[in-house]
């Protein structure tokens, strides 16, 4: 069995983010293509890898088998269902609907933050004069985290790292990049996800991007 991950460049593409921390959450090698966007031959390379043109895709090669997953979450989710013992999803019934939700309203929401704070995940970068759009979703998003950390105990929102953690950790980043004043609890959480290894890997990839010039 063989994975390959088709991502977009590290330092922008906050959804190729969260399936690479899953993989690496769950301890599986796996080949990894960095399609640069916003390139006149973007569209083009991404339609060679997938028919839903979006990165990432995972390709999963299994026997003379070869299945291509798309979308950020739908990848996570076939991760957790193939590596169960990774515990991607919490082992409780409740926390992990609770878990579910949590990722379903990352992936489907907080449209203010992602235009206002679009990644840039290797620079640091001054605070924008924030509209009342992204206030409230920072503050719902601080709420989420507060909630669940003080639930569940550990140092992730659902006690151990989980899909949860893999859809937020691309707002952990804007928050870091622009500077976000949080609440305690949240910036700590935000520490802790900025030292994981995978997310440290990732910054220098990232940072080594932009030395050479990509956005
Ligand atoms: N809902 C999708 C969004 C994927 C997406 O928008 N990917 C962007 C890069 S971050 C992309 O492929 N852009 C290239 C294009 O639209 O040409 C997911 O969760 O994976």
């Amino acid at each position: 069995m063989t994975y390959t991950l088709i991502i977009g460049n590290k330092n922008l593409s906050s959804w190729s983010l969260r399936p690479y921390l899953a993989l690496k959450a769950a301890g599986v090698p796996f080949d990894e293509i960095v399609v640069r966007l916003d390139q006149p031959g973007t569209r083009a390379s991404i339609a060679t890898y997938s028919p839903a043109g979006k990165v990432p895709v995972l390709k999963i090669t299994e026997s003379s088998k070869t299945q291509l997953v798309w979308d950020s979450l739908a990848i996570c989710e076939t991760i957790a269902e193939r590596h169960l013992e990774a515990k991607l999803w919490p082992l409780d019934p409740f926390a992990r609907a609770e878990a579910r939700s949590y990722a379903a309203e990352m992936h489907s929401a907080f449209v203010g933050i992602r235009q206002q704070l679009s990644m840039d995940f290797s620079r640091t970068l001054p605070t924008p004069e924030l509209n009342e759009e992204t206030q409230k979703q920072i503050a719902r998003i601080t709420q989420a985290w507060d909630s669940a950390l003080t639930r569940y105990d550990g140092a992730f929102l659902f006690g151990h790292f989980s899909i949860a953690d893999c859809m937020y950790a691309p707002v952990v980043s804007r928050f870091t990049t622009y500077g976000i004043g949080l609440p305690a609890a949240s910036e700590a959480y935000c520490a802790r996800i900025m030292a994981l290894p995978a997310m440290q890997e990732w910054m220098a990839a990232a940072q080594k991007e932009v030395a050479e010039g990509w956005k």
